[in-house]
């Protein structure tokens, strides 16, 4: 294998800014054929449910069967899974799954309300929503650790039904993804993915019930058919290729911080891995571990393909102006491989997930750290945070007059409803204004 050559960016140069939006630039491509045919697909779903799903699921993975009750793996099925794949298996998915609701737990939200001096009551109620579908993608992008991180949130939050749709190309089910489904307490699994299964969970078939979120990553097909049906139902995000961003000062073993690059990098030629360091020659020393380590790794094309395309190394003046860079990068992961991540941390405003210290390998908090590993990508992490249990969870206002709050507020509301023209609003906050008794 020849050595691969890494890009590299120096903060103080007088073209980074133009160079670093070009490293950053991802074509969120709009594939017209792709929008055509997902439109097509959600259209035949909506107007002729199960009929349809069986239709797509036959063409798309080959799979031959006479109903949609036929494509469920009912709990028991749940269970064998359980129990056939390794020990060790389970046992990690167990503990992953404990940490994980541990820390989600701590999320919960209750309801609360204030009462006003004149007996008003104002609040907000918490209220978990009825039910959640959950793709999972098949193929080499199955990850039983993310059923654990989609599912769990759910439950948590209250959520009254789980569903989880999963291809299954040619028949092929994947037991560690189904054990994983059984551990996090998902309610029903159906072997239906693609837009069809979107479909399904939008608009419900005589089988599938419908759900009022969508959640969980897929190819573009997926992503396409979330985006359509956004309204119809919620939907988590759509998520961009997976990015790893590290702030080293320079005195972690630098194959450590390969290490970790790659563990971005291995998801897909198009994830990103960047490495800032004020250590010039520690970036040489990583590129070195690079090219040494590369050959060992499994995932090797992969691997050399993201980091020739996508990665960088970018050496800058010290730590804080490597926190204003990554601030710039918004990224998903952002690991802070420093001997003081503590105070380092008080300078980065804009990061999904932040790992403190040389110990914290991302990995970690991929599989069992507790935090989410569903996480803003592309730079969204300037407005939005890791999937959680308020997402899961909606808000309704709570408003209570008393008699005499009435009559306080309705005085207000009337002059504002008579300033826009709206005389029923007025009246109708004027009939309950007691006559003559105001004190304003
Ligand atoms: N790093 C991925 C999550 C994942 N890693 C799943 C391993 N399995 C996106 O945050
Ligand atoms: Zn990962």
């Amino acid at each position: 294998m020849t050595d691969i050559s890494i890009r590299r960016l120096n903060a103080s140069d007088s073209d980074f800014d133009i160079a670093l939006a070009k490293l950053l630039a991802w074509e969120d491509s709009v594939d017209h054929q792709v929008n055509e045919s997902v439109r097509h697909i959600l259209h035949e779903v909506k107007t002729r449910g199960d009929a349809a799903v069986l239709e797509f699921t036959e063409k798309f993975d080959r799979l031959k069967v006479g109903s949609v009750a036929e494509l469920e793996m009912g709990q028991d099925r749940l269970q064998k899974a359980l129990g056939a794949i390794p020990q060790d298996q389970r046992v990690a998915l167990e503990k992953a799954a404990e940490r994980v609701r541990d820390y989600h737990e701590r999320q919960n939200q209750a309801s609360w309300q204030y009462e006003d001096d004149d007996g008003t009551v104002l609040g907000q109620k918490v209220t978990p929503l009825d039910r959640a579908g959950l793709y999972v993608p098949g193929g080499k992008a199955a990850y039983p650790s993310s059923v654990l991180m989609n599912a769990i949130p759910a439950k948590v939050a209250g959520v009254g039904e789980v569903i989880m749709v999963v291809p299954t190309p040619d028949g092929v089910v994947n037991d560690m993804v189904l054990a994983a489904a059984a551990i996090a307490g998902v309610d029903r699994v159906f072997c239906v993915g693609g837009a069809q299964a979107v479909g399904a969970l939008a608009y419900g078939t005589e089988t599938i019930p419908a759900v009022d979120k969508i959640v969980g990553p897929g190819n573009i097909f997926v992503a396409t058919a979330k985006r359509e049906v956004f309204g119809t139902v919620g939907i988590d995000m759509i998520a961009g290729p997976s990015e790893i961003l590290v702030i080293c000062d320079g005195k972690t073993d630098p194959d450590w911080i390969a290490m970790d690059l790659f563990s971005q990098a291995e998801h897909d030629e198009q994830a990103q891995s960047i490495l800032i360091s004020p250590d010039a020659d520690f970036l040489d020393a990583v590129e070195a571990s690079i090219n040494k380590l590369l050959p060992t790794m499994e995932r090797a094309d992969i691997i050399a393909t993201s980091m020739t395309d996508r990665a960088a190394l970018i050496h800058v003046a010290d730590l804080s102006e490597a926190a204003r860079v990554s601030n710039r990068i918004a990224p998903e992961h952002l690991e802070l491989s420093v001997e003081d991540p503590d105070s380092l941390v008080g300078e980065i405003r804009h990061a999904g997930a932040i790992f403190m210290g040389r110990y914290t390998a991302e990995a970690l908090g991929d599989y069992c750290a507790g935090p989410n590993h569903v996480l803003p990508t592309s730079g969204t992490a300037r407005f939005s945070s890791p999937l959680g249990v308020y997402d899961f969870q909606k808000r309704s206002s709570l408003i209570g007059f008393s008699a005499a709050g009435a009559d306080r507020m309705g005085r207000v509301a009337s002059v504002l409803a008579r300033g826009e023209g709206l005389t029923a609003h007025a009246r109708s906050a004027e009939y309950r204004v007691r006559e003559g008794q105001s004190d304003e």
